[in-house]
């Protein structure tokens, strides 16, 4: 070897001053040696301490030091530091390519079967080995000694898990022929994990994109508080969470990566497959994304394990003496990168290596068959794998695994590395025999057209590795668990005293619903199932004395005396704390509801989450994880707190909330309530617990409460089944020589408008009318609908009644509807209504204003209330047109306002 070469290698080794640049390569040399002496006396800890002591000196002293966030476009792992391999190789080999087979061929078949129904082939070909070896190695199942692991699989490789699974035995062929249309005869397989769907397999809907990493991040944390409370050693658990490349765009991908370090949530494992392409083409053509991800996530605190080569690039790395191959690896951009998989060998001898002439050199002994061959990190099981087991025993620390793969790996020219290749979704003849060979499946030349699925001879090697290497783990993965203990939960005459009247006193439904919260955290049989989860609105909703009571949860419990120490209710900190205290993040905080709410099937252990927020920042904000929230049959309650468009004063369009109960009504699972008294969020809550934790119902609850405090009215005898099924007729006023009468619907706080128009209409009109409390709209639509769907299919059997067409049947209309929220949500009621409800709701921006003059503004008020009332008695003949009129005007209301709708 050349002389100034060796000199170049020790630079790189560390040992010997670069040659260039250095103007004092004597006292360079000083100082390396020094620390190489260290190094070899004390260890690399002793190197990092000095070196931190250093940088802090230098610092102190204004010397600036180049901040670099990256490292080197190589592996983290060096090949001299790889563990061995413990598994037999070649036969996961032949297992992951009949699983690569099955894939392939069930997305292909169900294509040819229906035209377009859709599936994907080259995310999982990208991933098979990613899971191959997880499968194989460290997944671990739940079971009497172990709490298991919980596995974020992305969403669209739901083909190899299914093809898996299919070798395993726990899914027969007929399930494989109908991926994708699960009303087949013989049941069929959902696209994505969806629990919904499949509730004995799938644990966690991932496929809409992010949402699995942000709730992979607070299921870590959740494990931690389980742990930390005494609830569940959950500390041999670990977190799996495998994503896209593309899908870190998503803002809830990388939002809350922060919390995870802080956390040192070192039992979570995201597994990154930096294919670098997404569905229209590559994730960073002009840059690249590996290097973007490891900045960004070293940056937030966490271990950055980069598999980017595989093994055949070990020794060109070892020749590399000048330092020059990595620094073309760093040059290249992913667009690039990937145009050498669609290309020759010859091109990335030419356009990789030739770039230099002495990297040119270095592959000159390679055939360009062999360049074309040399693999991606993320193909190459043993470098997986030493990511992976490095990844199990970091400790302090989450870890990200940035693996390089080829999208469409094995699909030849059809789809490899293709921009196109995520929509790939059919075969034809020739394809598939080259993939059959590629793979070596055997299956004959006749046979591969019609991509038969292929299994093993059950006692043959690979089905017999397959099983033992499940069978050390635990079992199979994924699995759901469908069964829940059942928790014993409060009996409503125990919590009279929520019940009653609150006297002259003038309290909110926020407020009695914090003092039930209080109590169930105290009840010996629910207390410490209770998950109080709250995005820094704690005092907003007097929840505040929860802090002293409970305390909030800290894994690291609380290293600092809080300013309010010397109040009764100061900001307490413990590792043993209840209280999710998760800061201003929505979906944060919704992710912990949903890893409390699945707790039950997830760990066998039933909690009860109370997710406290801002109405206007839940269904609309992240809808899409209520919406995961009830595909995993989550159980909870969602509290929309300050909720109404007029009832929240002062604070304008983006606070006030008149449709977060109107956007409930698409999601299936959840049951949504605008109580008006304390006494129905009572009612409510212990029912709903009672359905969730008793009945094993997979029902979510969604109450909204006010902070507009008010003489609370004590329950009226027998009122509980109404309040539940969403109407009760809460009183009646007779008129003094009455000469009509009306029915008026509220809820919330526009009950009391409803109540007040009740006297007015009265006093003034001699009009006599009932009052409704109207629970729940949507419960008495979707039940109403319900009986009348039966009797559309049975029309010869005696009609089945609704328990809303029952409550008002024989009561004289019309019937008049104020509702704080959109007009939609009480016109649900409409073709149930004998001659229509006529509703008043508060459609509109709205203003900042204070709930009288906004309550006028959107025309919800007593007043307008009666004039509602008067206009549908005229329209029924009933009284005089004339008689509106005079009442618009007496009444105050200005007739020539505008439509608040469009102001
Ligand atoms: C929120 C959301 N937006 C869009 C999509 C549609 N979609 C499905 S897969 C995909 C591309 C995924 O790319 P990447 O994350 O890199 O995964 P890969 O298939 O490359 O492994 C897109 C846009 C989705 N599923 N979810
Ligand atoms: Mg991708």
């Amino acid at each position: 070897m050349p002389a100034n070469d060796t000199a170049e290698s020790e630079v790189q080794r560390g040992t010997t001053p670069p040659a260039h640049g250095d103007a004092d390569r004597t006292e360079t040399a000083e100082w390396l040696e020094s620390l190489q002496y260290v190094l070899r006396t004390k260890g690399p800890e002793r190197v990092t301490y000095l070196l931190s002591v250093l940088d802090q000196a230098a610092h102190r002293q204004g010397v600036e030091l180049p901040f670099s966030a990256t490292t080197p476009y190589i592996n983290t792992i060096p090949a001299e530091e790889q563990p061995p391999y413990p598994g037999d190789r070649e036969i996961e080999r032949r297992i992951k390519s009949i699983v690569r087979w099955n894939a392939m061929a069930m997305v292909v078949r169900a294509n040819k079967e229906a035209e377009g129904v859709g599936g994907h082939i080259s995310t999982f070909a990208s991933s098979a080995t990613l899971y191959e070896v997880a499968f194989n190695h460290f997944f671990h199942a739940r079971t009497d000694d172990h709490p298991g692991d919980q596995v974020y699989y992305q969403g669209h490789a739901a083909p190899g898990m299914y093809a898996r699974a299919f070798l395993e035995g726990r899914l027969d062929e007929q399930k494989l022929v109908n991926f994708r249309r699960e009303l087949q005869p013989g049941g069929g397989l959902s696209s994505y994990p969806h629990p919904w769907l499949m509730p004995d397999f799938w644990q966690y809907p991932t496929v809409s994109m992010g949402l699995g990493p942000i709730m992979s991040i607070y299921q870590a944390r959740f494990n931690e508080y389980l742990t930390d409370r005494g609830i569940k050693d959950l500390s041999k658990s670990k977190v799996w969470a495998f994503l896209g490349d593309g899908e870190t765009d998503e803002p809830e991908s990388l939002g809350a990566i922060t919390l995870a370090a802080r956390e040192n949530l070192e039992n979570l494992i995201f597994v990154i497959n930096c294919n670098l392409q997404r569905l229209d083409g590559p994730v960073r053509g002009n840059g690249k994304i590996i290097q973007e991800l490891e900045g960004i996530f070293r940056g937030a605190g966490w271990n950055v394990i980069k598999v980017i080569w595989g093994a055949d690039w070990d020794p060109l790395l070892e020749d590399d003496e000048t330092g020059l191959l990595v620094r073309r690896m760093g040059e290249v951009v992913d667009g690039e990168y990937q145009k050498y998989v669609v290309s020759g060998g010859d091109y990335i001898r030419e356009n990789f290596f030739g770039k230099y002439p002495e990297l040119k050199k270095m592959v000159a002994h390679l055939s360009d068959e062999k360049i074309k061959k040399m693999r991606r990190g993320g193909h190459d099981p043993e470098k997986v794998y030493a990511a992976y087991k490095a990844a199990m025993e970091c400790k302090g620390k989450p870890t990200v695994i940035l693996a390089k793969t080829i999208k469409g790996y094995g699909l030849g020219e059809i789809g490899e590395g293709r921009n196109a290749t995520h929509q790939q979704k059919k075969m034809n003849q020739d394809e598939l025999r080259e993939f059959r060979s590629r793979f070596g499946i055997p299956i004959s030349d006749e046979e591969v057209a019609k991509a038969p699925f292929y299994k093993p001879p059950a006692d043959g090697a690979e089905m017999k590795y397959l099983r033992e290497r499940r069978e050390a783990l635990g079992g199979y993965v994924p699995s759901r668990a469908t069964i829940s203990p059942k928790l014993e939960t409060p009996k409503l005459s125990e919590y009279a005293d929520l019940l009653q009247s609150s006297g002259d006193r003038e309290v909110s439904t926020t407020y009695t619903f914090v003092r039930l919260l209080t109590k169930l955290l105290r009840d010996k049989r629910v207390g410490k199932h209770i998950v109080p989860i709250v995005p820094d609105e704690s005092r907003t909703f007097g929840m505040d004395s929860l802090f002293t009571q409970v305390g909030i949860y800290s894994h690291v419990g609380q290293l600092y005396e809080p300013v309010d120490r010397e109040n009764v209710a100061y900001y307490r900190e413990a590792k043993d704390g209840q209280i999710l205290e998760e800061g201003i993040t929505e979906a944060g905080s919704m992710s912990s509801f949903i890893a409390a709410g699945t707790s039950y099937s997830t760990h066998g252990v039933p909690m009860i989450p109370f997710f406290v927020y801002y109405s206007m920042f839940g269904f609309q904000r992240i809808g899409d994880l209520i919406w995961a929230a009830g595909d995993m049959r989550t159980r909870g309650f969602l509290i929309g707190g300050t909720a109404g468009r007029t009832t929240l004063s002062g604070e304008g369009l983006q606070h006030q909330d008149g449709h977060s109960l109107l956007n409930a009504i698409a999601f299936p699972t959840v049951r949504a309530y605008d109580p008006a008294f304390g006494y129905e969020v009572a009612v409510l809550v212990l029912d709903g617990m009672r359905r969730m934790y008793e009945e094993n119902e997979d029902s979510l609850y969604y109450l909204t409460v006010e902070n507009e405090p008010y003489r609370m009215l004590a329950m009226p005898p027998g009122a509980e089944e109404g309040i539940i099924r969403g109407i009760y007729q809460l009183n009646r006023q007779v008129a003094e020589n009455a000469r009509a009468q009306v029915q008026l619907f509220g809820s919330g706080a526009i009950l009391r408008e409803a109540l007040r128009a009740q006297q007015i209409l009265s006093e003034r009109y001699r009009v006599s009318s009932n009052v409704w409390s109207v629970t729940s709209y949507t419960q008495l639509r979707r039940e109403a609908q319900d009986a009348e769907r039966w009797n559309m299919l049975h029309p010869a059997e005696p009609p089945r009644h609704s328990y809303y067409e029952d409550a008002i049947a024989g009561q004289e209309g019309p019937f008049i509807a104020a509702s704080d929220y959109v007009r939609a949500l009480p016109e649900q009621l409409s073709p149930f209504t004998p001659g229509g409800l006529y509703v008043l709701g508060t459609d509109g921006f709205g203003r900042s204003e204070v709930r009288k003059e906004l309550r006028r503004f959107f025309e919800v008020d007593a007043e307008s209330i009666v004039v509602a009332s008067l206009y549908r008695l005229a329209q029924q003949g009933k009284i005089e047109t004339s008689e509106v009129a005079a009442a618009v005007k007496d009444l105050g209301i200005n007739p020539e306002k505008p439509n608040p709708l469009t102001v």
